[in-house]
């Protein structure tokens, strides 16, 4: 399978109810490798640039104020097929559709305040990406684990 890049984003829930080791730790065991992270507030311009395809729709203006409400921590993940395993790792979008064991399924119940991002498509992520990291803030790294995972 290809390596990808997926952008996740842990919207201020993750932070707000002291969960964000949790949800890191299933990241790592996963076997995918975070290469860029930072805490940050989303600005609203940057919010709605994230969220353009969504302007239209009912749900807009919660989905941006949601976002810009309080500390989110972005993050860069690569590995193989990093895009579809971080989209699993979440579940789906409707977090009253989500399994347990996913994130949003564990964690989350309304589908205004889903809590995560992640990239859909190697594409997309290539574009988020930019949006929220410089290149030189993405450190590539190895480790032995390739042998196992
Ligand atoms: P995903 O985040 O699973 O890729 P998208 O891209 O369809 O889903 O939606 C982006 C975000 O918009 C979701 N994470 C969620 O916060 C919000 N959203 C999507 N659909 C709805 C909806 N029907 N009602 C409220 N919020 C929604």
């Amino acid at each position: 399978m290809a390596e990808e890049r997926s952008l996740v984003l842990l919207k201020p829930g993750i932070l707000e109810r002291r969960i964000l080791g949790e949800v890191l730790g299933r990241f790592e065991r996963k076997g995918l490798r975070i290469i860029a992270m930072k805490l940050m507030r989303v600005s609203g311009a940057r919010a709605e640039a994230h969220y353009a395809e969504h302007k239209d729709k009912p749900f807009y203006a919660e989905l941006i104020d949601y976002i810009t409400s309080g500390p989110v921590v972005a993050l860069v993940v690569g590995g193989e097929g990093a895009v579809g395993a971080l989209r699993r790792l979440c579940g789906p979008t409707r977090p009253s559709e989500a399994p347990p064991g996913t994130i949003r399924g564990d964690f989350a119940l309304h589908t205004n305040v889903n809590i995560v991002h992640a990239s859909d498509s190697p594409s997309a992520a290539d574009r988020e990406i930019r949006l929220f990291f410089e290149p030189s803030e993405i450190i590539e790294w190895k480790d032995g684990n390739d042998e196992w995972i």
